[in-house]
């Protein structure tokens, strides 16, 4: 069921925070139209809310509501950034951007990739000598080019990989068509050049997963309903949300997709700040095959191509079930006009098991409290992959980044007869899937439970003294600059991180605290001399920590399409500033280091890559005592034997 009774506050007035509506873009890209940008040869890569200040938010001042806009001008190749003034209706800042910087992929520039490759002679020539002539049937899959060390001479390029299909409803990643690459320059809408090395067979045996290949469904599995009789148990007016203790707002962009803002958990009837802002900032895919094709392949899925804009429209009982909410995300196209990405949020609560429990083996009683946790998510296809984000806040103040990783591998081709060892072997028809990683970076703005927070290690160690040899205790070690918060995470070492308020403390004189559990604590497998390690460094490390600067919001800068690196993290934390009581930023890496097997083949059953963050000490005890006792799903209708 999908929930649609909020209650607008104040209809047209927008909160600050709110992303801007369809009639804002449209007015932000007519006064630019008006101004600077009144060539046809405009083309606009994002319009988006300029987020207020946060003192001037903080202070409850109002906010002039103002459009961050990126632009490129065709005709020269130039970028620009603007800012839009929409309460005045003028552009307040135009600024052109570096020769060589390269905002991420607009949708439709696939589009015109995929059409004029297919019009090249020397891509259809490439292809014939193949033996492929229906040019219905090719792909061209628009891959960022990255940077390798060779000038694109200000050329705005796409790395096209091509499959091919039997037919059009056939699995085009079964069919890599190896050493051919058509190198797309957007900048003069031609190809550039191909990349046509070795023309190995292209795997024929097919890879599909449709039921009308795959055949009659199995029966045996009985429905699951989930029914909430009574509602869910949110309220949400307009983007604002409120379940069981916390409260948040909900906001979108292009470039991040779901954003959660000002999120608080409610204790003692004080809304206590736990992070100020929350989005996935950047992810990077490397592959470690070095076979031509393949050790090109590295998208920063997020700052390449804006993650958000390919966000899917979310179906009711197949992405998300229940008693759902949904939010558009709204960007915009090429043009400027409004995009409406419909439900690309979904919102929803899950039973998540057991929140605590205790038989009293003394008395036979027994005491269960039921957890349930709030889902907020959305979907991106990034091509082959379909990355699933969700945010999971729990009743007890814990709070989970999940990503679902499914799709389709990334393939490449190899001779039937051969297998790389850079990869599995997928069939006996030379088709292999490269081993390679999904790396995330999840920034949050934290604000554990005021404005200026610190961030220590904490790690488990033996002590000197230890006669008995079996003592271990946790210390912890304050991370005093940004450089000395350059963290990997130790398991040796039961390694977590702290972030904590010394200027509130708990009922055992504490500060209070909440701490990052590192799971899925990869960081980039490639030599630190590759071109990506340069360009990701981010993903070097698990932990940095910044204080809050308002334009540092992406780990691998702001533009890492065709970039070379070094900006982002590596560049702001050179200053090593002061992160002691500041407003502080943590940027989290984490991800899946993907050795592909046999049952990833021919789409691949979901991945989880996550971690989370719990309340440490932040409560002066459980703070989930008053969950009550009844249930709908037990004789008694109640989980408590207590007296
Ligand atoms: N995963 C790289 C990618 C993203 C979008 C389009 C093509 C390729
Ligand atoms: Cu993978």
């Amino acid at each position: 069921m999908t929930i649609n009774n909020e209650v607008e506050s104040a209809v047209g007035t927008a909160h600050p925070l709110d992303p801007l509506s369809r009639a804002e873009i449209s007015r932000a890209v007519a006064i630019l139209k008006e101004g600077p940008a009144a060539a046809e040869s405009f083309r606009f890569g994002s319009v988006e809310l300029r987020e207020p200040g946060k003192a001037e938010l903080r202070a409850g001042a109002a906010v002039a509501r103002e459009a961050d806009a990126v632009l490129i001008d065709r005709a020269s190749g130039a970028a620009f950034e603007a800012v839009v003034d929409l309460d005045g209706g003028l552009v307040s800042s135009w600024t052109q951007l570096a020769k060589g910087v390269q905002p991420p992929f607009m949708l439709d520039e696939f589009d015109e990739c995929e059409v004029n490759c297919k019009k090249d002679p020397r891509v259809i020539e490439a292809l014939a000598k193949r033996g492929l002539t229906d040019l219905d049937l090719v792909c061209f899959e628009p891959w960022s080019v990255g940077w390798f060390g060779e000038d694109a001479q200000g050329r705005r390029l796409m790395r096209a990989l091509v499959f091919v299909r039997d037919e059009p409803d056939d699995s085009p990643y079964a069919h890599p068509i190896e050493n051919l690459v058509v190198i797309y320059d957007l900048s003069s809408g031609q190809v550039a050049r191909i990349e046509d090395n070795e023309a190995i067979p292209v795997p024929a045996a097919r890879g599909n997963y449709l039921p009308k290949y795959v055949g009659e469904a199995r029966t045996d599995l009985k429905p699951i309903s989930i029914t909430q009789p009574e509602g869910a148990s949110f309220t949400v007016t307009g983007n604002h949300v409120r379940w069981a203790d916390w409260s948040f707002r909900v906001g979108f962009t292009p470039r991040e997709g779901l954003v959660l803002h000002q999120l608080k958990f409610r204790d003692q009837g004080v809304d206590r700040p736990v992070i100020n802002r929350a989005s996935l900032a950047e992810m990077v895919v490397p592959y470690g095959d070095p076979a031509p094709v393949q050790a090109k392949k590295n998208a920063f899925d997020s700052g390449e191509y804006n993650i958000g804009n390919m966000a899917n429209s979310l179906t009711l009982g197949c992405d998300c079930t229940g008693e759902i909410k949904y939010f558009d995300g709204i960007t915009t196209d090429s043009l400027g006009n409004p995009l409406t990405i419909e439900n690309a949020i979904c919102m929803h609560e899950e039973d998540d098991s057991i929140l605590w429990k205790h038989f009293d083996f003394r008395e036979g009683t027994a005491e269960t409290r039921r957890n349930r946790k709030l889902v907020i998510s959305f979907i991106a296809t990034v091509a082959n992959y379909e990355y699933a984000f969700y945010w999971h806040l729990f009743l007890d103040g814990s709070i989970e980044f999940l990503v679902k990783a499914t799709g389709i591998l990334s393939t490449a081709g190899q001779h039937p007869d051969q297998k790389s060892p850079y990869g599995q072997t997928l069939n006996n028809d030379g088709l292999y899937g490269p081993i390679h990683q999904h790396i995330f970076n999840v920034r949050m703005d934290f604000e554990v439970d005021g404005v200026n927070n610190s961030v220590y290690e904490v790690d488990t160690v033996i002590p000197e003294h230890n006669p008995t040899f079996t003592a271990f205790k946790a210390v912890d070690r304050l991370l005093e600059t940004e450089q000395a918060a350059i963290r990997k995470a130790d398991t040796s070492k039961h390694r977590f991180w702290k972030i904590v308020n010394h200027a509130k403390k708990n009922i055992v004189d504490e500060p209070v605290a909440y701490r990052l559990i590192p799971d899925n604590a990869i960081t980039l497998a490639a030599d630190d001399r590759a071109h990506v390690s340069q360009r990701a460094q981010f993903a070097r490390n698990n932990l940095w920590v910044t204080p809050y600067t308002r334009d540092e919001r992406f780990p691998a800068g702001e533009y890492p399409n065709q970039s070379t690196g070094g900006d982002g993290l590596p560049a702001w934390t050179q200053a090593d500033r002061n992160i002691v009581d500041q407003d502080l930023v943590v940027w989290y890496t984490f991800g899946m280091h993907h050795v592909v097997r046999l049952e990833d083949w021919p789409v691949m059953p979901r991945q989880n890559i996550g971690f989370m963050l719990e309340p440490h000490g932040f409560f002066n005890q459980n703070p989930t005592l008053n969950l009550p006792t009844e249930t709908t799903t037990t004789d008694t209708g109640h989980c408590s034997t207590g007296k």
